[in-house]
């Protein structure tokens, strides 16, 4: 691991469980989980202006503007708790915004250590948002709308999975199965690859 703590991004497709992972991967890690839906989400309910901007987006399954989520992740990194390392679930998720995050993580000297990419089947994932949907009532939880995010995924996320592979840091982790048998696999990849010192467990705060 250069420079700290791990610094991980956590891809996958909408229900492949980037959410629950990030937030079980982070607390062993010792690093922030920072999840860009949750931080759209909070200024929704906030109704703050970028909340009002980026509602009917996210209620529609569509991505929200790279500029807008540059200076949301941007400000986010910045703060002192992700200094050292963090976990990212859900950022990128563009060509556009690899290159923002190379850009800054550049700037601030923090290069990515490894990209977790989840794998879940569309089968599986549309039922578990489905079943999400009966608990949470997310707005983007419905059947057309958790189509439109697949699509989207598939479009505009799944390139990026090249892009990490050729740069020797993607990890390939099959999602499907219990959670902690999903988050003891993430470890062991980490693992095999030599990647973060993913056992260097921090107790959380
Ligand atoms: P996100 O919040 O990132 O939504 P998501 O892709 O659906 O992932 P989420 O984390 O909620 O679901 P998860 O896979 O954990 O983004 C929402 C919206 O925000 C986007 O559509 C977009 O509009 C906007 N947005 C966010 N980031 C953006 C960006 N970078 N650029 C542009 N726009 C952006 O799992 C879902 C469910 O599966 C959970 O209920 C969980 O309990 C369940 N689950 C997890 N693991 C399981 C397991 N092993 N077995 C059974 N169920 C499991």
């Amino acid at each position: 691991m250069k420079n700290g703590r791990p610094k991980i991004v956590l891809l996958g497709p909408p229900g492949a469980g980037k959410g629950t992972q990030a937030a079980l991967l982070a607390s062993q890690l010792g690093v922030p989980a920072i999840s860009t839906g949750d931080m759209l989400r909070l200024a929704v309910a906030s109704g703050s202006e970028l909340g009002g901007r980026v509602q009917g987006i996210m209620a529609s399954g569509a991505l929200v503007d790279d500029a807008t989520m540059a200076d949301v992740v941007r400000d986010r990194l910045d703060q002192d708790d992700a200094r050292q390392g963090f976990l990212l679930d859900g950022y990128p998720r563009t060509l556009q915004q690899v290159q923002t995050l190379d850009d800054h993580l550049a700037e601030t000297n923090r290069p990515i250590d490894a990209v977790i990419s989840l794998l879940a089947d569309t089968d599986e994932v549309v039922a578990r948002l489905l079943r999400r949907a009966e608990i949470d009532g997310r707005a983007d939880d419905n059947e057309e709308t958790i189509r439109v995010r697949l699509q989207v995924y598939a479009d505009q996320t799944a390139p990026l999975l090249e892009v990490y592979r050729s740069r020797g840091l993607l990890v390939e982790v099959n999602g499907l199965g219990e959670i902690d048998e999903v988050s003891d696999r993430v470890f062991a990849a980490l693992d095999a690859q030599g990647k973060p010192e993913t056992r260097e467990l921090v107790e959380p705060q």
